[in-house]
């Protein structure tokens, strides 16, 4: 009964605060310029909408929570965020966020459940994103997007001002990972402690991709009938292959693996939300940058269905004479 969407919408998310470094927030920019929509209006049947940019709203600076930098900012533009995902969802077209860092995963995924209460949520990551305060290094929200998302961890988490809009109603059961080699001990005790289904690099080494994705899949939703949302961020790739990223880890993903990944999840016909996230065009050389957008292109054209082998012209029997 699945069959994926013909329709897509994509939302820019100039958002940095999430973490420390410049430039995160220039990759909306970058990816347009570099031919986002016109790459993915060559794919064949395919209708495309541009939807701009979400407000990355200032926000009145509020009582201050430890070890958590810049929550109000984070709070205002994951709002904004997950009203516009909610609306493209209900335009019928997959929906496309280009962050920004991965803070703006708490919008996407918010915005998601909204309209899909029943979505499984895959995170493609170097890194696990489910501190909280307490157990962050770093301070940085990037790294907690999914332990403020998941209701079975509200309760880790002290009184977060800002932050009343988001009642987190995702179950963690519905949560699985691919690509992990970065993961910090108490991240490694929550993935143990809720079973969460995860391929790290080893796993993945194991079984190869395909089937890395198949287990996640089968085991998240087993009768194949749930919608499904991607969250990428870039540096699960090697960072060979996407260098301009501000957490870079190598031994990750080839573009190749991220690619066949995403072709066999837009097999099922059920993507309904990716998030590309981490593109810090800011970082490395030009050929780093161009390689950190291209892979991001690349990937995202093989989650709408993109063939590798190319598409022969429609309604045409022969070549020209
Ligand atoms: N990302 N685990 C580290 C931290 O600061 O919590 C790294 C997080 C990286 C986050 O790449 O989206
Ligand atoms: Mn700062
Ligand atoms: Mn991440
Ligand atoms: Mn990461």
């Amino acid at each position: 009964k699945w069959e994926p969407l013909a329709r897509v919408g994509i939302l820019g998310v100039p958002f940095e605060k999430g973490q420390k470094k410049y430039g995160v927030s220039v990759a909306p920019a970058a990816l347009r310029c570099a031919g986002l929509v016109e790459q993915l209006r060559q794919i064949e049947g395919l209708d495309v909408k541009d939807f701009g940019d979400v407000d990355t709203p200032k926000s009145p600076p509020s009582a201050r929570v430890d070890n958590m930098e810049h929550l109000e900012q984070v709070s205002a533009c994951a709002q904004a965020l997950s009203v516009r995902v909610a609306e493209v969802l209900r335009d019928d077209r997959v929906v496309i966020t280009i962050g920004g860092d991965h803070s703006i995963g708490v919008g996407s995924v918010d915005g998601h459940y909204k309209v899909n209460e029943d979505m499984i949520l895959i995170w493609v990551d170097a890194h696990a994103d489910i501190n909280t305060n307490e157990t962050s290094d770093s301070g940085s929200v990037h790294g907690m997007p999914v332990a403020l998302l998941c209701r079975e961890l509200s309760d880790y988490w002290p009184y977060l001002p800002t932050m009343d809009w988001q009642v987190p109603r995702f179950s963690i059961k519905n949560l699985g990972y691919i690509g992990l080699r970065s993961v910090d001990s108490y991240e490694r005790l929550a993935i143990e402690k809720y079973n969460i289904p995860t391929f790290a690099m080893e796993d993945v080494d194991t079984h190869g991709i395909k089937s890395s994705v198949q287990h996640v899949l089968q085991q998240l939703d087993p009768r194949g009938e749930k919608p499904i949302h991607v969250s990428f961020d870039i540096d699960s790739l090697d960072a060979l292959e996407a260098p301009s990223t501000g957490t870079p880890v190598r031994g990750g993903l080839t573009l190749r693996e991220g690619i066949n990944m995403m072709e066999t999840i837009y097999a099922t016909g059920r993507l309904r939300a990716v998030d590309l996230v981490e593109i810090n065009p800011a970082i490395g050389t030009d050929t780093d940058r161009r390689h950190t957008i291209d892979a991001g292109l690349s990937i995202l054209k093989a989650a709408l269905g993109a063939p590798r082998r190319g598409t022969a012209p429609k309604g045409v029997l022969d070549l020209p004479k």
